[in-house]
């Protein structure tokens, strides 16, 4: 029970995906005073990046690593060293991370290096890989039965049915966003972070150590709501933006894709008023503001599209979805979306 009197800094936080949205919560999780060891496909000992922060300096992040080993396809392994070679992480996105799929044989994981010892059970980890290889990435890892788990990921329900009964699962929302440019990462936005989870509580002991050195991070009592209206944000943008190669900001300025934006945000509303009758179901205002807000970038979607690599729709646009499905409700422009993009990217 580490986190009930303190916040405990000898338990180390491992991180499962160094990209860019990883490695700024390493960068905090550290500067609270915690150990962060990145979990990595190969024995490398520690990873080296460079963060830039919003005032130009920069930070040098030097972490331990642990090895996992991968065991997927041929196609996939080829596909995750094109993407980083070395740590093994995709930043074709501003703010989402990810480490490549291991294949459907899942990761067989913890071959210990040589000359290190094996992974000890892990009580603390962050999930900060895209949200299409969790499963792989969490296959075979020796978490405790009663492990915290941070999710930073875009989307929701990629951990579904992945941790033990025992695990608390802490969403992580984050309105920052960072940039790689070869081995360094620039935060190009140190803006909010909200935490929260399902059940009704108050944040854990570390909480406080953390949010003295997490910039503008929260733990909101209407936390749902908040990742709510990231889920619509990036279930407007992200798929269209990807769809039609735009930045975001060109959603709202081409009236046929601003009425596409208009649709998505309303049968989202739809869901969220249904599962919760306080949600107050006026998503399209705040899509646009983020749009606007987030003009020149190209969405996490569009990158990856754009890079041939699996998007998150599953998590996004698809959980809704499903959401939809158990409440008998019809999502016509959801259900386009989805079969347009992956039509485009199987
Ligand atoms: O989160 C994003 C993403 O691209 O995944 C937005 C907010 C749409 C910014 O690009």
């Amino acid at each position: 029970m580490t986190d009930l009197a303190s916040p405990d800094r000898a338990e180390p936080w491992y991180l499962l995906g160094a990209g860019n949205m990883g490695l700024l919560a390493a960068h905090y999780v550290r500067r609270a005073g915690f150990t962060v060891i990145v979990l990595r496909r190969d024995d490398t000992p520690t990873l080296e990046r460079t963060l830039i922060l919003p005032s130009g300096d920069p930070v040098l992040l030097q972490l331990l690593c642990e090895p996992l080993v991968g065991a997927g396809p041929a196609r996939e392994r080829e596909r995750s060293s094109r993407q980083d070679a070395r740590d093994l992480s995709n930043d074709s996105t501003n703010n989402a991370s990810g480490i490549p799929p291991a294949g459907s044989a899942g990761l067989s994981r913890a071959r210990p290096a040589p000359t290190r010892p094996a992974t000890p059970t892990i009580r603390r980890l962050v999930v900060a890989c895209k949200a299409p290889f969790s499963a792989a990435a969490l296959a075979g890892l020796p978490l405790a039965a009663d492990a915290t788990v941070l999710r930073l990921q875009n989307g929701l329900g990629s951990l579904d049915g992945l941790l033990p009964d025992g695990a608390r699962m802490i969403e992580v929302v984050s309105a920052s966003a960072v940039k790689r440019d070869g081995d360094t990462h620039r935060v190009v936005a140190e803006n909010d972070t909200w935490m929260g989870e399902s059940a009704a509580g108050g944040p854990p002991a570390w909480f406080g150590a953390l949010s003295a050195h997490w910039p503008k991070l929260h733990w909101p009592d209407d936390f749902r709501h908040r990742q709510w209206r990231k889920l619509v944000g990036n279930a407007v943008i992200n798929p269209l933006t990807g769809l039609h190669d735009v930045a975001n900001g060109r959603i709202f300025q081409d009236p046929a894709l601003a009425g596409e934006a208009e649709q998505l945000a309303r049968e989202a509303d739809r869901v969220f008023t249904a599962l919760d009758p306080t949600w107050p179901g006026d998503s399209l205002p705040g899509v646009r503001a983020l749009a606007e807000a987030t003009a020149g970038n190209t969405s996490s979607m569009r990158a990856d599209m754009q890079a041939g690599a699996v998007t998150e729709i599953d998590a996004i646009n698809s959980w809704l979805l499903r959401q939809a499905e158990a409440l008998d409700i019809d999502l016509p422009a959801h259900r386009r979306i989805v079969a347009a993009v992956k039509a485009r990217h199987p």
